[in-house]
């Protein structure tokens, strides 16, 4: 990366407020807080980066990520990019933001000249009842979405297999319906589970299991595509995935591996392997929605559709996400804090 000359820096911490908690197997995530950092240059130039920490998906708290930032800022040399994910996303973030915005272009095509500015994305659709998720996805798909994601394995199977026969009722069959379940399936009762979705024209499910060893296992005999999440966070977790041939696809949250740099290594690693890429949000604010889809159109992983449609779930956001029109998102210089 070409490290611009950064001679000015701020940080600060936001609210980040959902319309409603959303409901997935490791519990709901409501409002949070995260840091958004602000790197300028001599010519007044201005970056924006975004460290938002999960519980349960990410290993630091946000005042550690708070912390690492401030490591990385007091520290001349900038010897490495802070360890903790969220902290390196927010730094890498905001480089390349104020990289491309000193050169006047929008991310995208600083990374990636020829790089497309709209593009299809999954909307992520909630409800706990047949006709709450029926709804939501009727809702998502009259907006112009062809893509749906619903998590599942908070709630029983039959409860679930229920929710998704209603979904696909409502939308017909020519969208595309994935699931998450987060890893929160037992291993043993995986494959029938797979066996009794399949009939509904499933595009993947997420983590239908916890591991590297048992997603291998699932998925060589899985009627259904596997996408590894939570197991492919890292260069090994990746490495450990394919070597396995634990999933087909996997899924990359930019603002939860170390940002735009770490995770466009990590999807080298998997497309190399024959994996396919579906970049996705952490349920991120403004800033880390929009440098997930610049990061998605520069290295060309809009297909599967990314999963890039959650500022729709942000009631109060740390700024102005990428505009989403017909269930395309569309991208500018402008998006961002
Ligand atoms: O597991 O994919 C997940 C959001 C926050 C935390 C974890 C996850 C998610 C999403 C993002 O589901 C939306 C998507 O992947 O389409
Ligand atoms: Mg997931």
């Amino acid at each position: 990366m070409n490290v611009p000359d950064v001679t000015g820096a701020r940080l600060v911490r936001r609210t980040l407020r959902m319309h409603r908690p959303v409901a997935t197997a490791h519990g709901r995530v409501g409002d949070r807080e995260v840091l958004l950092l602000c790197l300028s240059d001599a010519d007044g130039n201005t970056g924006w980066g975004e460290a938002a920490p999960l519980p349960g998906f990410t290993p630091e708290t946000v005042d550690e990520a708070g912390q690492a930032i401030l490591d990385w800022l007091a520290d001349d040399e900038r010897i490495g990019p802070p360890a903790t994910p969220t902290a390196r996303a927010a730094v890498d973030g905001a480089l390349l933001h104020l990289a491309a915005r000193a050169v006047g272009l929008p991310l995208h095509l600083h990374l990636d000249p020829d790089s497309p500015s709209s593009f299809a994305v999954s909307a992520l659709v909630a409800g706990g009842t047949p006709e709450g998720l029926a709804a939501a996805g009727r809702t998502a798909v009259d907006a112009g979405h062809r893509t749906l994601k619903a998590k599942v394995g908070a709630l029983a199977f039959e409860v679930d297999l229920v929710r998704v026969a209603a979904l696909r009722d409502a939308v017909g069959p020519d969208v595309a319906i994935r699931l998450d379940a987060n890893g929160a399936w037992d291993a043993d009762e995986v494959p029938g589970h797979l066996e009794r979705l399949a009939g509904l024209g499933i595009e993947f499910v997420e983590e239908p299991v916890a591991g590297v060893e048992a997603l291998a296992a699932v998925r060589a005999d899985s009627p259904v595509p596997i996408a590894a999440d939570e197991s492919a966070t890292s260069p090994d977790g990746v490495a450990a995935v394919v070597g396995a041939g634990a999933a087909d696809l996997v899924v990359l949250k930019p603002s939860a591996v170390g940002g735009i740099v770490v995770a466009a290594e990590l999807a080298a690693l998997a497309r190399d392997a024959g994996l396919g890429v579906v970049v996705t949000s952490l349920l991120d604010g403004a800033v880390g929605v929009s440098h997930a889809a610049h990061m998605a159109s520069a290295i060309g992983a809009l297909d599967p559709a990314p999963g890039l449609a959650t500022s729709a779930l942000v009631a109060e956001d740390v700024g102005t996400p990428p505009t989403l029109e017909g269930g395309l998102l569309v991208l500018s210089g402008e998006d961002g804090p």
